[in-house]
């Protein structure tokens, strides 16, 4: 039997999969609601193919329960959130996930840690743990690290198709492991040691954010002396080792903007572009905003209350707000004392924020200036009913429109 700590973004559709493919799991996670939810057969977030893949894995194997098992092998799969004034991981629920499994678990038993950590956050805080509990590591408990890799929006289709990095003390038991992942995840496993997974996944999301930082760079210089950067971008792609992403309003979720923090806190004499990159496209929600302003002055435009954001989550088609250069806007909003701008996102069906509309043409009426935050398929549907609005486009979907 398995025993799944953390049923979030990560942690269920990994249950669900494993059920799915015949295994025992239990879901376990604090949060009752979230349980008692789950058990009345409803998922708890939006996301392509997890309805089925939940009923599927309900047909099979599956249980979810506020309770740890006693079981001979644990996926961890919380949150690692860092701290705001240092930047460094905060691994306290990893920490109390461990401890807690300690208390249930069998002898011998595998604990595969999923969740993000900064490189040498197993040996820094998990081992200490465990030993300070007179568990033998090696023995009594073995630990593993096989971070994830799926991207939000694709995350079915990726779990069975990405490549994994499993980490492990023994090869024995990176063996053992990869056998389990290998019932669902058809592609390459590679086994190798903790410290090399934990640093692999930080460098994966870090690879991400710096080049989105360049893109977002480079559509500043453009704006500065009047090029198009997207014309550009698109140019400069077609050599065959170019490939910029996309510029944007900035990076949110729950990874690619925290991740890279994890090496600035912990090498801070050491991470040059990688600070210069967050700080970036950490302030891109800024350069929105100077770009609203500049634009409602070339129209003689006077009043803010007739300015709306299209999009809340952190990118389109997702339900997760989590760091969304929306809420980062709005927060620098309210620093300065400026009432918030009007709000509609078409996948978030309750208020968040103040100034909020749930209903997309009523948001329309109340405004005469709409800023594309996010390019939910929703808005590529309904543009015909744009028609007369002043638009700045920060996702460059809409023809004709500003640009950033
Ligand atoms: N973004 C841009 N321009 C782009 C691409 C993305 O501005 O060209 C923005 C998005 O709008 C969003 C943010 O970046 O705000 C991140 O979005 P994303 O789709 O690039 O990635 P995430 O955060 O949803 O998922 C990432 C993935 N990592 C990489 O691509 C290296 C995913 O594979 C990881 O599993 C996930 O982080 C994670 O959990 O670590």
């Amino acid at each position: 039997m398995i025993n799944v700590i953390g049923l979030g973004y990560i942690g269920l559709p990994t249950a669900l999969m494993l059920a799915s493919k015949g295994n025992n799991v239990v879901g376990t996670d604090y949060n009752k609601e979230l349980v008692e939810t789950l058990n009345t057969g409803k998922t708890t977030f939006e996301e392509e193919g997890l309805e089925t893949l939940f009923l599927e894995a309900v047909a099979e194997n599956i249980k979810f329960t506020t309770e740890y098992e006693s079981s001979d092998m644990y996926i961890v799969t919380v949150p690692t959130p860092y701290e705001k004034d240092n930047k460094q991981i905060d691994p306290s629920f990893v920490i109390s996930a461990v401890e807690a499994v300690m208390n249930n678990c069998k002898k011998g038993a595998i604990v595969v840690i999923e969740s993000t950590v900064s490189p040498g956050t197993i040996d820094k805080f998990v081992r200490p743990i465990i030993k300070s509990k007179n568990f033998k590591i090696g023995e009594d408990i073995h630990l593993v690290h096989a971070p994830e890799r799926i991207l939000p929006g694709n995350m079915i289709h990726e779990l069975k198709y990405n490549s994994r990095t499993i980490g492990a003390d023994s090869t024995e038991i990176g063996e053992k492991v990869k056998a389990i992942y290998q019932t669902f995840c058809e592609a390459e496993i590679v086994v190798t040691d903790i410290r090399t997974a934990e640093m692999t996944k930080v460098v994966e999301n870090t690879f991400r954010d710096i080049n989105i930082a360049f893109a977002n760079e480079l559509t500043k210089i453009c704006r500065s002396d009047d090029m198009d950067v997207h014309e550009i971008i698109k140019i400069a792609n077609m050599h065959p080792r170019v490939n910029i992403l996309n510029p944007g309003p900035g990076v949110g979720g729950h990874c690619i903007s925290v991740d890279p923090w994890f090496l600035v806190g912990d090498y801070p004499g050491l991470t040059n572009i990688i600070l210069t990159a967050r700080e970036i496209n950490d302030s891109m929600p800024e350069f929105v905003l100077e770009r609203i302003h500049t634009i409602m002055k070339e129209h003689n435009m006077k009043d803010f209350s007739r300015v709306g954001l299209y999009g809340l989550t952190y990118k389109q088609d997702v339900d997760d707000i989590r760091e969304s250069p929306t809420l980062q806007l709005l927060e620098n909003m309210e620093k300065h004392l400026a009432p918030a701008l009007k709000v509609y996102d078409p996948m978030i069906n309750k208020k968040i924020v103040e100034s909020q509309y749930l209903s997309f043409d009523e948001f329309l009426n109340e405004i005469d200036f709409m800023v594309v935050m996010v390019s939910h398929s929703h808005l590529k549907q309904h543009i015909d009913k744009l028609n007369g609005k002043l638009i700045l486009d920060t996702q460059n979907i809409i023809s004709g429109a500003n640009t950033l």
